[in-house]
């Protein structure tokens, strides 16, 4: 009988030692099965990681991996998604950071802003066109962080400057139809981004690639909470292929001053029988620099009267009826900057009497203008691309 029980004990006991052993090897496993499913997770919502603006990855993570290959021929096509493609992006603004140092950050990047990946031939041809005026502290910011952002996705890219000459009214949208031209000379660019200079992309799976329809890119902003503000919204950043753009006659050139031209360029994507592309609310995400309104650029009164007539106006306002002198175009290391007169709402003014120093101590350079009929371009200077 004794005997008995304590073979029950032994047995009883093995069994129970058998059941801790059990339940701590199923919790291992379900801890791993629960960390694996927060890593999915994690991966298909990356604002989780932006969303308060400290983490995310360093833009120049991976880059240094980039060096320069000796031999351009029979170069491979690079892969249709770009490996060093990181996904959010930490975006802050340090005090003391100086164009010098985005240029030492960016070795690859070559006179003018341009860059092609160094190992593969890259599938994208992708210009950048910056409206641009007294911004110079935005400007070093957002080279600091759209070079590495565009190396990541491995295109061949370059970014204009288009710098408004003297202190008349900014017109914005007119400084993006000169970008269009301007670039279009230098380059068969099959993609043309119109960025404002004060937006920095967080997240590098937002490709600077076009679509079949125009595309918004700047569709998540932190000072509209990270949401589309309204459904025809098209300020910010978007990006347009020559034959969208050309489509519907480019931007307006009368809207002088702060609103409505972004209103005015949604409605004409429209007109023209296309519609507004978007990328994910996770991707699209910009961060502003905050500021204020800037001195001559103050809100154009004229905005909501002009906007109703869009119908009757966008056909003959446009890319066929843009007029400007162009100043200069000076290759510096991190960008082109082309500085224009756009004159005022009653035409063009002459080009010496308004042109200011362009950007940073970066004065126009030859001082033998010469004029282009065709297109009523006064230019001092030739691409030499
Ligand atoms: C909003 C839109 C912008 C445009 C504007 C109305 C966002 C993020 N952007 O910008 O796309 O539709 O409203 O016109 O909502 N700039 C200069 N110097 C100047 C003035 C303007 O460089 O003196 C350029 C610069 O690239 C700037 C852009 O024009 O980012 C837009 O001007 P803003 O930043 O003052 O206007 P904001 O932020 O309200
Ligand atoms: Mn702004």
């Amino acid at each position: 009988m004794v005997k008995l029980q304590s073979k029950w004990r032994y047995l009883v006991m093995f069994l129970g030692v058998q059941l801790v052993v059990m339940a701590l090897l199923s919790r291992e496993g379900y801890q791993r099965r629960v960390s694996y499913f927060f890593r999915i997770f994690r991966k298909s919502e990356p604002s989780s990681h932006a969303r308060n603006g400290t983490n995310g990855g360093d833009v120049y993570a991976n880059l240094s991996v980039l060096a320069r290959s000796p031999a351009k021929e029979d170069l491979p096509y690079c892969p249709k998604k770009s490996p060093l493609i990181g996904g959010p992006i930490r975006v802050t603004f340090p005090m003391g950071l100086t164009f010098a140092e985005v240029e030492r950050r960016n070795p690859l990047v070559t006179r003018g802003g341009r860059y092609q990946p160094p190992n593969c031939e890259a599938r994208h041809r992708t210009a950048i066109i910056v409206p641009h005026r007294n911004r110079e502290h935005h400007l070093k910011f957002l080279l600091y962080y759209l070079h590495p952002f565009l190396q990541r996705q491995q295109l061949n890219y370059g970014i204009y400057v288009i710098h408004q000459a003297g202190d008349y009214t900014f017109n914005r949208a007119k400084l993006m139809n000169i970008g269009l031209r301007e670039a279009m000379r230098e380059e068969d660019w099959d993609c043309l981004f119109f960025h404002d200079v004060d937006l920095i992309p967080e997240d590098d799976r937002n490709t600077y690639t076009c679509d079949v329809y125009p595309k918004h890119a700047a569709i998540a902003m932190d000072k509209f909470g990270y949401k589309l503000p309204y459904k025809m919204y098209f300020g910010g950043v978007s990006a347009l292929t020559p034959q969208q753009y050309l489509k519907m006659n480019g931007f307006p050139n009368n809207y002088w001053g702060w609103g409505g031209e972004d209103d005015d360029i949604g409605i004409r994507v429209s007109l023209a029988g296309m519609v507004i592309s978007r990328p994910s609310l996770n991707v699209g995400r910009y961060k502003m620099i905050k500021h204020k309104l800037d001195e001559g650029n103050e809100r154009n009164p004229e905005r909501f009267n002009m906007l109703a007539k869009t119908r009757q106006t966008w056909k003959q306002d446009g890319m066929n009826s843009l007029e400007y002198a162009l100043v200069s175009r000076d290759y510096q290391p991190l960008y082109t900057n082309i500085t224009v007169n756009i004159g005022t709402e009653e035409g063009l003014d002459p080009p010496s009497k308004t042109a200011d120093a362009p950007v940073e101590g970066h004065t126009p350079t030859s001082a033998h203008a010469k004029k282009d009929k065709q297109t009523n371009i006064v230019s001092k200077d030739t691409p030499d691309h």
